[in-house]
């Protein structure tokens, strides 16, 4: 029999807009989060999450009666678990908050549920510590229960396009687990649902964002060779993109968020011996935002005491997301270094205009290519400033244009860069 009834459990940027989804595709949804003010406002209809349509649909599910919210999670007859796995500072998996929700499922949990974990966790984990602390109520998956690991690869910034459009990986312990479970994505996703076993889709999770980790690394490595040799990586990376095998990704201040500056480390714990290029591509990524600081000192000769001016502190373009930021590392060590560094963020919302945040400033260093930026207009951008000397660090800025406003422009992984220190001795 079709199960019409869902449990999400963690009401972040996966859980809420899947709970939403559901609600919305007739299911009587309950939403379970530990945060309280989370609670208060899903129940309200409102969202804390900044995604495009998200807040229609949540407050047309929540007025429909379709979608509840509370702090723990109800009996129902599929529970999903999308709760953040962060890491350790020794880098290990934080599975913290994983046992927490298995262990609130637990208590409500009957024969005959499915269980879906889509948090992205380290391989085994959903057969290993996920089922154990589900059993400990005396019921046995595979017998008892239905279990599946159907991880989510939807890109922040398009969440509810690509829930419903990507493909999706069904990883059920057996095989009645995943027949359930793709029947219930079944009800809302339009891509192919592939079926498999827990652990590959585990594996195959982690492998999507750590493919994404390590073309970036190669990027920001040529970035680097590239300034070195006096060469503009830009220019070489359209050229060997045009190659019809060929895509590298783009280099820039490094790699944030809270899934391809995280996941790679789950496979480095699994197989610390074996995982040397997955380890390697971390380094080279977390390295960048020091690079950057390297070049503001080509830039403006010593950084203590310069009035420097980022913009963007976001992880990346167009969101409101600050976990993992490299732009937030770059601002650190600026300040660690003695500058005196003003920031702009548009989404985030730092207060003033760009056009006021660069007043006196001896150094502008743009650190997240928001669409917003875009209508920067360099002639009254230099007209504030002290010095006009920009720095791209993510190869967006057109020359030309800022030049002919009297700009000196240097960008990561361009020759100028590095050209300007022999120049400066
Ligand atoms: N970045 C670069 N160069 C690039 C692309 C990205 O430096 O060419 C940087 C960004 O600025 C950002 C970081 O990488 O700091 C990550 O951004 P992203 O857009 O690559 O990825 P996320 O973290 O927003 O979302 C990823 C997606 N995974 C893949 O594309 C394989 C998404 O589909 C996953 O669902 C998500 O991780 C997740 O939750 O795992």
């Amino acid at each position: 029999m079709a199960k019409r009834s869902v449990c999400v459990v963690g009401l972040g940027y996966i859980g809420l807009p899947t709970a939403a989804i559901l609600a919305s595709r007739g299911f009587e949804v309950f939403g379970a989060d530990i945060n309280a003010s989370t609670v208060a406002e899903v129940a309200a209809g409102r969202t804390h999450i900044r995604e495009s349509k998200l807040d229609t649909l949540l407050s047309g599910a929540v007025k429909s009666g379709h979608l509840r919210a509370g702090a723990r999670p109800v009996v129902a007859e599929v529970f999903i678990v999308a709760v953040p796995t962060p890491i350790r500072d020794d880098h290990g998996a934080n599975l913290d908050m994983v046992v927490g929700a298995a262990l609130s499922v637990a208590q409500v949990l009957k024969g005959g549920d499915l269980v879906i974990l889509e948090s992205t966790v380290p391989p085994g984990t959903t057969i290993g510590i996920f089922r154990e602390t589900l059993e400990r109520n005396g019921l046995v998956a595979g017998r008892d229960f239905l279990l599946a690991h159907c991880p989510e690869r939807v890109l922040p910034g398009n969440l509810l396009a690509e829930l419903i459009g990507n493909d999706r990986i069904i990883g059920g312990i057996d095989e009645a687990s995943t027949k359930t479970a793709a029947d219930v994505y079944r009800t809302f996703v339009r891509g192919a649902l592939v079926e498999t076993d827990a652990t590959t889709a585990e594996l195959a999770k982690l492998m999507e964002n750590t493919y994404r980790d390590v073309n970036i690394a190669l990027a920001n490595e040529f970035a680097l060779i590239a300034e070195r040799l006096g060469i503009d990586v830009w220019d070489a990376i359209t050229h060997a993109n045009r190659h019809p095998r060929v895509n590298y990704l783009r280099p820039g201040p490094g790699v944030g968020g809270h899934c391809i500056a995280v996941d790679p480390w789950f496979i480095v714990e699994a197989a610390p011996d074996l995982a040397r290029l997955i380890s390697t591509a971390r380094s080279v990524n977390d390295a960048m935002p020091e690079h950057v600081v390297e070049l503001a000192r080509r830039a403006v000769g010593d950084v203590a005491g310069a009035v420097i001016t980022t913009l963007g502190l976001t992880y990346k373009a167009n969101v409101g997301d600050l976990r993992e930021s490299p732009a937030v590392t770059v601002v650190e060590h600026l300040r660690r270094a003695g500058a005196v560094v003003r920031t702009h963020d548009p989404i985030v919302g730092t207060g003033e205009s760009a056009e006021d945040a660069v007043a006196g400033a001896s150094l502008l260093v743009l650190l997240v290519d928001h669409a917003a930026y875009g209508a920067l207009d360099p002639r009254v951008i230099g007209s504030q400033m002290q010095a006009r000397v920009v720095l791209d660090t993510r190869g967006v800025l057109d020359r030309d244009v800022w030049e002919a406003a009297g700009f000196r422009v240097l960008t990561l992984g361009r020759a100028g860069a590095s050209v300007l220190v022999r120049g400066q001795g």
